[in-house]
Parts: structure tokens; C-alpha cells; sequence
């Protein structure tokens, strides 16, 4: 069996799981999780997403995966919604060929409506290359997510080629500083005058910052001053399974 004849089939018998990695604040509180897809396959073992989400994209699977991972998370955050959790957020990476080829907001409406999850619970995770290319389809589809009630965020962000004033074009809410910088923020290099930067970008045109891949207590301590909002980051916890997610979420101040 091939790689991608094993994903098209993992994908239709729900042979995928997925992950929820918290997003929390300076002292601990929580404000949401991103899902991250797994695939542990029998003939391959586990394989990462860096590997099978491009060969979805190229093999016309990418639509079935991004719906059974909106499902998933959809579906988690309705259940701590009525468990009492109806402030967090859950967060869906959506790759650049949904974008482009597909009706996003109607796939959202009715994975929200199936879920009966509000909108405001649901963030989606774009990547900056997705706001170039065709700039009017990107501002007609972000247009109608937020006219929906979803928020917005860049992921990656500072690795692509976004300036300030194609930023500003678009409805975005959030921003996610992109692991590369925040790896050397607390170093003494360039990395820290960088973030400095997206930050103060970010809020200047009202932006919460998420500071992605966040290690050790001394790049939090630098984030923070910074004036990040949200991190997400091994040093708060790795990707959980949902029933880890939920034992972290009850230990959350
Ligand atoms: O979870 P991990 O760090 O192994 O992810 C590797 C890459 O795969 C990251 O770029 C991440 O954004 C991407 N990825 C993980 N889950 C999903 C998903 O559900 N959809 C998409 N499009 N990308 C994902
Ligand atoms: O591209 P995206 O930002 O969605 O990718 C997120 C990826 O980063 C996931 O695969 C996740 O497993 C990984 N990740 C999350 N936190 C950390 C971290 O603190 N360190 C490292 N090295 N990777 C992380
Ligand atoms: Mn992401
Ligand atoms: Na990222």
C-alpha cells in the first residue's frame, strides 16, 4: 500500500485523531486550544502532518481532512462549552489549497451548525501566503468568516511576506509569531528586535499576539515584556489528547 492510498484511506475510516494544544496567558489562565491533526498508521507508523498534510493537498484530500479536523475540534469545544468553558477558543490550521479552492464559509456554517458551537469559538489559522495570490478571493472569504461571527488568525507569521499595509486590507484578530523567532527572543540577537516589532505591529492595528513554540521560562519572560497576550509552547504542555486537554483545562486557574 502507498502513503497516499493508506491517508485516503485513514481519512474515510477515521483513522486520524486529533490534538489539542493549550494557548494561555502570563499566569496560567486559559483562553483556547489549537487542534493538530495526528495519523498513526499501521503500515508507516506515526506520520507528521509536515508530511501528510502536503500529500493530502496534492491528492485532492485535503478538503475531507480539514473536515473531519473541524469536526473533531468543533465538536470538543461544544462539549466544554457545556461543561462551562464557553470562553475558549479552538483553533483549525487551514491550508492554503482549501483556501483557494473551496467555499470555506459554507464548509464552517455547517460543521458550527452540526456542532452547535457559536462562532466566536471557532479561530481559524491562515498563513500569510494565503492573503497573497489572488487578494480579492482572500478578502471575500475572510470577509464572509468574520462577517460569521469566526476569528482570524495569521500563523507563521514573519516568515512570509506580508507588510503592514497588506495587514491592514484584511480582517484579521489575531497574530502568531512564528516559532523561528521566538526560539532565539531571549539570545541577544536580532530575533528579540524582530518580535519587538511584530508585536508592536500587531498592535497598532489592534491585534492580540500569540507567541507560538514557547520553550523555556526566559523566552517567556522576554515575550511578556514584550507585551505578547497568549503562548503555546512545550513549556505549558505538548499537543493532548482530548481527555488530557480536559484534565488541563480543570486545572487551569
Ligand atoms: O503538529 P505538528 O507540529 O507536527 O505539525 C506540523 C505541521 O502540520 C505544522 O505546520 C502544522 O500547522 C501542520 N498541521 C497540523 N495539523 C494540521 C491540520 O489539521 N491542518 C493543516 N492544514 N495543517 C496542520
Ligand atoms: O505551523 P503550526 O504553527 O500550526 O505548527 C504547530 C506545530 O508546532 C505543531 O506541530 C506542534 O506540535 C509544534 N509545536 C508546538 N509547540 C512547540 C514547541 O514548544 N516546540 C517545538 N519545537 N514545536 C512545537
Ligand atoms: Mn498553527
Ligand atoms: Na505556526
Amino acid at each position: 500500500l502507498a502513503l497516499d492510498s493508506a491517508l485516503r484511506q485513514a481519512i474515510e475510516q477515521d483513522g486520524l485523531h486529533v490534538v489539542y494544544q493549550p494557548k494561555v496567558g502570563a499566569h496560567g489562565q486559559l483562553y483556547g486550544f489549537e487542534a493538530l491533526v495526528r495519523w498513526d498508521s499501521e503500515a508507516f507508523g506515526s506520520v507528521s502532518p509536515a508530511r501528510f498534510i502536503p500529500l493530502a493537498e496534492e491528492n485532492g484530500l485535503i478538503g475531507h481532512l480539514t473536515w473531519f479536523v473541524l469536526r473533531h475540534a468543533c465538536h470538543q469545544a461544544a462539549t466544554w462549552r457545556a461543561q462551562g468553558h464557553g470562553h475558549l477558543r479552538v483553533a483549525v490550521n487551514i491550508s492554503p489549497s482549501l483556501f483557494r479552492e473551496k467555499d470555506l464559509a459554507a464548509l464552517v456554517q455547517s460543521v458550527l451548525d452540526a456542532a452547535g458551537l457559536p462562532p466566536e469559538n471557532l479561530e481559524l489559522e491562515i498563513t500569510e501566503g494565503m492573503l497573497m495570490g489572488d487578494v480579492q478571493r482572500a478578502l471575500a472569504v475572510l470577509k464572509e468568516l468574520k462577517a460569521m461571527g469566526v476569528f482570524i488568525a495569521i500563523d507563521d507569521f514573519g516568515t512570509g511576506y506580508s507588510s503592514l499595509a497588506y495587514l491592514k486590507r484584511f480582517p484579521i484578530d489575531i497574530l502568531k509569531v512564528d516559532r523561528s523567532f521566538v526560539m532565539e527572543c531571549d539570545l541577544g540577537n536580532e530575533a528579540v528586535a524582530i518580535t519587538r516589532a511584530i508585536v508592536s505591529l500587531a498592535h497598532s492595528l489592534n491585534l492580540r499576539v500569540v507567541a507560538e513554540g514557547v520553550e523555556t521560562a526566559s523566552q517567556l519572560a522576554v515575550l511578556n515584556a514584550l507585551g505578547c497576550e497568549e503562548f503555546q509552547g512545550y513549556l505549558f504542555a505538548k499537543p493532548l489528547p482530548g481527555p488530557e486537554a480536559a484534565a488541563f483545562l480543570d486545572a487551569a486557574p
